[in-house]
């Protein structure tokens, strides 16, 4: 057979190398107690947006119910979403955090 062939094996690998990674969605969550101060503190430190994007996506969770904060690989999205909610926590506030495989 010809020298060069690819294994099944090493085809499989490389095909493997082709896909792209999973990303995933992290979302804020409304609820009637979280202070909106706390929420635009989470967005710019947590999430790194201006004010203007925190401002209007706390008004945009706040109205709607639920809010995009960003898409990630699955460490970072995780890790935002502990940030989050261990920071609520610690300052006493039931704002959750959602992460979800973006389609
Ligand atoms: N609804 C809250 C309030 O009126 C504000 C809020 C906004 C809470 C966004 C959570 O994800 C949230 N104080």
């Amino acid at each position: 057979h010809p020298v060069n062939e690819t294994s099944v094996e090493s085809k499989t690998l490389l095909a493997q190398q082709l896909v792209p990674p999973k990303q995933y969605a992290v979302y804020l969550l409304n609820d009637d107690f979280t202070p909106m101060d706390f929420v635009m503190y989470v967005l710019q430190n947590i999430f790194f947006m201006d004010e203007s994007q925190a401002f209007a996506l706390m008004m945009m969770v706040h109205e709607q119910g639920k809010g995009l904060c960003g898409i990630y690989s699955w460490d970072i999205a995780t890790t935002k979403q502990s940030q989050v909610m261990d920071l609520a926590f610690d300052n006493e506030h039931p704002l959750q955090c959602t992460v979800e495989e973006a389609v």
